[in-house]
């Protein structure tokens, strides 16, 4: 629908001010002993999937107020996250939810997604809704339910999760469990906990060898009173039980307010457990809001863990989404804005000083310490990320190019005004 030629066009309005600012950071990071061109190979490679259930404007429990073009197949999301990779070059993956993405001929679908040079990121399953005509319910519990039948249901579900991954080339499911309790005597915390290890052990000998299973983790919502995965610890407990194949997936709405998430990365990462990371940002709870709108600080001190881990520990590669589902916004020009403020905070943190911090944290030089991770933090790092994006014929500017090049209105003329993706 677009073409790099169209990008390349728009790119010509601002592109001697770009060179203009990157000429200047260029020269200050090089002057501070950083080697720019690594920065930008790093964030050339950089991906982060796009999760198909973010492409429609999501909802509350009290409404949704769709705003048109919405990608309503599979097809249609899968040209939408190719639309976000062309602008970005960093949406090089899309990660399905099943049931609501289950693939007709994943042959074709995988040839689609290559045609935009798109790869199939994990999977994930959903026990957290009855499908229509379900059986067995999964009202009171998946994975942990007290009925063996709906254990089973549920299982079995994770398995024909993993099944269409495999056929669309993907290499891990991402299980997220809604499970828990409502109100206080509802549920044995013991035996709900050993149900769903048991349920997830059976699901675990169904992968594939060269994949990998994510467990998710929640404190509260949709169960009020209690989740039977309610803190990274109890995923970490899970994961080393079940074996190497399983490790924790960090998603940064499912922490209590001022949870230190950047410590729980360190500490997954010392034991090799960190698998991935759901991208949001929350105020209050798991609002799922644009990533980075409210604590790009935090953003950037997680990165700068997940850096140190990826350079001194041997954890696995870590796999990167975003997740994030609300009622407001062009949901593709969410994504753009996401997608920057990750980007932005992990190049934040590779312009750490890291052998001048290292030197003041062997000295307990407290304030040299802050001051140096504030230095790379109030960096405007932003020429950067267009540097990279204009090298791989992406867009300077990728939300202005959505803008300019009128994609949204193209979508809503070939789609229609009520065209409604599956999803939350
Ligand atoms: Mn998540």
């Amino acid at each position: 629908m677009i073409t790099s030629a169209q990008i390349s066009d728009i790119n010509q309005h601002t592109i001697d001010e770009h060179h203009w600012s990157f000429d200047y950071l260029s020269t200050r990071l090089t002057s501070q002993g950083l080697i720019v061109e690594d920065i930008i190979a790093s964030l050339n490679e950089f991906q982060i999937a796009i999760p198909s259930w973010a492409l429609g404007t999501g909802g509350t429990r009290f409404g949704r107020f769709p705003g048109g073009g919405e990608p309503s197949s599979l097809e249609q999301k899968i040209g939408d996250v190719g639309i976000l990779h062309l602008l970005n070059a960093s949406s090089g993956a899309i990660s399905l939810h099943i049931p609501w993405d289950i693939p007709k001929d994943a042959d074709s679908i995988r040839n689609l997604a290559a045609s935009y040079n798109l790869k199939f990121d994990a999977v994930n399953s959903n026990t957290f809704l009855d499908q229509q005509g379900q059986k067995y319910s999964y009202k009171f519990g998946s994975l942990c339910d007290v009925d063996q039948q709906v254990r089973k249901a549920a299982i079995d579900h994770n398995k024909e999760v993993i099944d269409h991954g495999i056929a669309l080339g993907s290499k891990a499911i991402t299980v997220w469990l809604a499970d828990g309790s409502s109100f206080p005597g509802q549920n044995n915390f013991r035996e709900a906990l050993e149900r769903t290890y048991t349920s997830l052990a059976d699901i675990y000998d169904h992968l594939p060898d060269d994949w990998t299973m994510f467990i998710e983790y929640k404190p509260y919502e949709p169960n009020f009173y209690s989740m039977v995965i309610p803190d990274w610890g109890t995923s970490h407990l899970l994961a080393n039980k079940l074996g190497p194949k399983a490790l924790t997936l960090v998603d940064l709405g499912h922490h209590l307010p001022n949870t230190n998430i950047e410590q729980i990365v360190a500490i997954l990462m010392m034991q090799n457990k960190l698998g991935g990371f759901h991208f949001n940002d929350s105020k209050y709870g798991d609002d799922d809001i644009t990533t980075g709108c409210i604590k790009p600080y935090q953003l950037f001190l997680i990165f700068n863990e997940l850096i140190d881990g990826m350079e001194n520990t041997n954890n696995p590669p870590l796999s990167w989404m975003i997740d994030v589902s609300h009622n407001l916004k062009d949901p593709l020009e969410d994504l753009i804005q996401s997608t920057e403020a990750i980007k932005i905070a992990f190049a934040q943190a590779l312009c750490i000083d890291t052998p001048a911090l290292k030197e003041a944290q062997s000295n307990s030089d407290v304030s040299k310490a802050q001051q140096i991770l504030q230095n790379a933090f109030r960096t405007d790092v932003r020429p950067l990320l267009a540097e990279s994006r204009l090298r791989q014929e992406a867009a300077i500017d990728p939300l202005d190019a959505f803008r300019k090049l009128g994609i949204r209105k193209s979508l809503i003329d070939t789609r229609g005004v009520d065209s409604i993706a599956t999803g939350l």
